[in-house]
């Protein structure tokens, strides 16, 4: 039998460690840094986590396997854990506040468990399978927007933005075009979170990996949200693209995206 409340605690545990150390770091030492070092310290900081966790994590399950955004694929293990040590790396390294540690745990490929913490505001978003979302013990739920003028979208970019990867620039106009509200925070994990919290109405994203999306897609779900692809496929955090909504935007979404 799985644990998923001992698996649970010990990732809210590292994640909690592991953004408090990297708020220091850039509380401290970044701030005495010109900001062509700053990026070495930023890599050293994404290293240092996830090395941790992943330590931390195999010392005490030996039998799981590891997936991080540094340092890849570790064993075969049925139980994975799937981490991005700082999502959000280009606001840590510039000193905004707007960046998290998130860790999703999948048993045999589904999601089962997952938590996002974001130190600068001491939110911890945490979510097991069929147990619902919450948000510093209280528990998540999307907003019931209906009306798309009222909503508040978000969305990201990635780093070959230039190259208009999969139509990015078209389906961004689609939104702007309706006049619709639109935000860009750069850690997909923090978006998804907001999207459960239902602080955003909806979130979409052309090009993302599995550690920025494991924990949110759970938190997401079972905080009532809908999670698919772009073209309504059934979600995989596999997958690249994502739409996330409160669920009664979701087919606007998807008409919107349809470029
Ligand atoms: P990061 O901060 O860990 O790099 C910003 O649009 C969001 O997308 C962030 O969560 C960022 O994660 C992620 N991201 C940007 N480009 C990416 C890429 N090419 N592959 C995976 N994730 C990416
Ligand atoms: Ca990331």
């Amino acid at each position: 039998m799985h644990d998923i409340t001992s698996y649970l605690a010990l990732a809210t545990q590292l994640a909690r460690d592991a953004g408090r150390y990297a708020l220091n770091v850039q509380k401290t030492e970044m701030q005495v840094q010109t900001k062509s070092n700053m990026f070495d310290l930023v890599t050293d900081v994404d290293k240092y986590n996830e090395e941790f966790i992943r330590n931390a994590v195999l010392a005490r399950f030996p039998e799981h396997s590891f997936l991080g955004e540094e340092s890849g694929t570790h064993g075969e293990g049925e139980v994975k854990w799937i981490v991005d040590p700082i999502d959000g790396t280009v606001n840590f390294a510039h000193g905004l506040p707007i960046w998290c540690v998130s860790i999703g745990i999948e048993i045999g490929g589904s999601l089962a468990c997952g938590v996002i913490y974001d130190p600068g505001r001491d939110e911890l978003f945490s979510a097991a399978k069929g147990a619902g979302a919450y948000l510093n013990g209280t528990r998540l739920s999307v907003s019931n927007t209906i009306e798309p003028s009222r909503a508040l979208f978000v969305t990201g970019f990635s780093y070959n933005i230039a190259e208009n990867p999969d139509k990015s620039y078209e389906r961004f106009v689609a939104f702007l075009k309706r006049g619709l509200l639109v935000r860009r925070l750069g850690s997909a994990a923090l978006d998804l979170a907001y999207v459960a919290a239902g602080r955003f109405d909806g979130f979409y994203e052309g090009n993302l990996a599995a550690w920025d999306m494991a924990a949110g897609a759970l938190i997401l779900t079972e905080a009532g949200g809908r999670i698919t692809h772009y073209d309504n496929r059934e979600y995989s955090i596999y997958g690249k693209n994502v739409i996330a909504s409160n669920g009664v935007l979701h087919d606007f979404m998807l008409e919107i995206l349809t470029v």
